[in-house]
C-alpha cells in the first residue's frame, strides 16, 4: 500500500490532520492500535480554544460543535470560601468552547468515513522504517498479517505511549520532564453542573475542578494521591470530598448522582525536542504532555496539527519545504509557552505534599493578587483562551 502521509494514531491529532489534508486532496492513511469504540469511550478534554474550532471548520467538521457546544467567556477561581471570575471578554476577543474531546473525535471519524478516508484499526507492532531517508515506510500487523505502507512523510500522532517518539534515536532528541506528586480523580455524572462556568478550586484539602459537558452532564475532578485507585473512592466519598473543597455556597448547591465514569490521571509536564527527524514529524501528546489544569493538551495538539498541515500544504502545493523545515521550531515555541502556563496554573492551585506553610501563604498571596490585579487577569485570560498560532 502507498500513501502521501502515513499517520500513526487515530486520536484527535491524527484524525484532524487526515481530514484537513483530505480537503486539499492530499492522501493519508491512519493507523490506530485500538478499535474505534475504544477511542470513543475515552473521556478526556472538555475545553476547546478558538484555534481548534477554526481548524475543525476548515476540516468541514465545525457545524455540530457550534450547535451543541457551550461558549464560555469567563472562568471562576476559588480559594476557601472566596470565589472570583476571570473575564475573557474583558481581556481578549474570544471565548472558549465547552465540548467533549469524545465528540470532536466522533465528528472527525464521521467525516473521515463519509469521505472514504482510509483508517486501519487494531494495528500492532508498528515500526517506522527509513524515517531519515527519502522513502520512509510504516510496517504493521493487522489481522495476523504483516503489512507495509510506503509514504512521503510520517506523522507521529500516537500519543505519549506511542512508537513515533521512540523511533527518533536517543542521541538526537532530548526529553524534558516534570512529574507532579499527585493525580486527578475524575468523575462523570448525569447531573446538572454546579455552576454555568468552570470552577478551579484551591483548598487546604487539595485542588478541585467543577466542569461539564452539557446542562445535564457534569465532569468533576479532585486532586488525589498517586497511589489512590478509582475503586478506593466510592461515589459518596468523592462527592463528600468535592463538597469540602469548593466554596460553601457552591457545595450547598451541588447535585450529586451515580458516577458513569471514574478514573485517575497522573499529572506530568513533558516535552521532547526536536519534533522532527527526517520525514517523521511528531504531533500532539506524542511530543508533549501538560498537566490538565488549564485544559491545554488537546489544544496544543491542535496547534501542532496547524503547523504540520501548513508545512505539508506548502510542500505539496508549492514545492516549498520551508514550513516542514521550520515545523519543529514553530511548534515548540508555542508548546513551551503552553507548558509554562499549565505548570504555573497547576503549581498555583494544588497542595504539594512537601509544601511548607510559607509556600502555602505565597500561593494564597498570588491568588489574591490575581483576584485584584487586572494585568495578572489579562495574562491569565490570554493564556486560557489560547495564544495565537
Ligand atoms: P491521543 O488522544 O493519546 O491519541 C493517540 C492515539 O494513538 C493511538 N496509538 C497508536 N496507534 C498505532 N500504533 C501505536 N503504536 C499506537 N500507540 C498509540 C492511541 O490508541 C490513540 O488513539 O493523542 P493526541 O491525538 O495527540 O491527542 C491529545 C489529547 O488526547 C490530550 O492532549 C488531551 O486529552 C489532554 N486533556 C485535555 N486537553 C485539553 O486541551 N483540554 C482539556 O480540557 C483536557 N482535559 C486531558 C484532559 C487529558 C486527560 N487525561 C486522561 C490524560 C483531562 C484528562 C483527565
Ligand atoms: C474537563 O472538562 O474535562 C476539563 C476542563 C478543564 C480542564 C481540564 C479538564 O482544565
Amino acid at each position: 500500500m502507498r500513501t502521501q502521509v502515513a499517520i500513526i494514531g487515530g486520536g484527535p491529532s491524527g484524525l484532524l490532520l487526515s481530514q484537513l489534508l483530505h480537503t486539499r486532496g492530499i492522501d493519508s492513511v491512519v493507523l490506530e492500535r485500538q478499535t474505534k469504540a475504544y477511542v470513543l469511550q475515552r473521556i478526556r478534554a472538555g475545553v476547546l480554544e478558538q484555534g481548534l474550532l477554526d481548524l475543525m471548520t476548515e476540516a468541514g467538521v465545525g457545524e455540530r460543535v457550534y450547535r451543541e457546544g457551550f461558549a464560555h467567556d469567563g472562568t471562576l477561581l476559588s480559594y476557601g470560601d472566596e470565589m472570583f471570575r476571570i473575564d475573557f471578554t474583558e481581556h481578549t476577543d474570544k471565548p472558549v468552547m465547552v465540548y467533549g474531546q469524545t465528540e470532536v473525535t466522533r465528528d472527525l471519524y464521521k467525516a473521515r468515513e463519509a469521505t472514504d478516508g482510509r483508517l486501519v484499526f487494531q494495528v500492532s507492532d508498528v515500526e517506522i522504517v527509513g524515517a531519515d531517508t527519502d522513502s520512509p515506510e510504516v510496517q504493521y500487523t493487522v489481522d495476523g498479517a504483516r503489512q507495509t505502507l510506503a509514504c512521503d512523510y510520517v506523522a507521529g500522532c500516537d500519543g505519549f505511549h506511542g512508537v513515533s517518539r521512540k523511533t527518533i534515536p536517543e542521541t538526537l532528541r532530548k526529553d524534558y520532564e516534570k512529574v507532579y506528586p499527585f493525580g486527578w480523580l475524575g468523575v462523570l455524572s448525569r447531573t446538572p453542573p454546579v455552576h454555568h462556568e468552570l470552577i478551579y478550586a484551591n483548598s487546604e484539602r487539595g485542588f478541585a475542578l467543577c466542569s461539564m459537558r452539557n446542562e445535564a452532564l457534569s465532569r468533576y475532578y479532585i486532586q488525589c494521591r498517586l497511589d489512590d485507585r478509582p475503586e478506593d473512592w466510592s461515589d459518596q466519598a468523592f462527592w463528600d470530598e468535592l463538597r469540602r473543597r469548593i466554596p460553601g455556597e457552591q457545595a450547598a448547591r451541588l447535585v450529586t448522582g451515580p458516577s458513569i465514569e471514574k478514573s485517575i490521571a497522573p499529572l506530568r509536564s513533558f516535552v521532547t525536542e526536536p519534533m522532527r527527524w527526517g520525514r517523521l514529524f511528531l504531533c500532539g501528546d506524542a511530543a508533549h504532555i501538560v498537566p490538565p489544569t488549564g485544559a491545554k493538551g488537546l489544544n496544543t495538539a491542535a496547534s501542532d496539527v496547524h503547523y504540520l498541515y501548513t508545512g505539508l500544504r506548502q510542500i505539496y502545493e508549492e514545492s516549498d519545504a520551508e514550513g516542514l523545515d521550520r515545523y519543529s521550531e514553530r511548534a515548540l515555541a508555542r508548546v513551551w509557552k503552553t507548558e509554562r502556563f499549565s505548570w504555573w496554573f497547576s503549581t498555583l492551585m494544588h497542595r504539594f505534599p512537601d509544601q511548607t506553610e510559607f509556600e502555602y501563604k505565597i500561593q494564597l498571596a498570588e491568588i489574591e493578587f490575581l483576584r485584584t490585579n487586572k494585568a495578572a487577569q489579562a495574562a491569565m485570560a490570554q493564556n486560557y483562551v489560547g495564544l495565537p498560532y
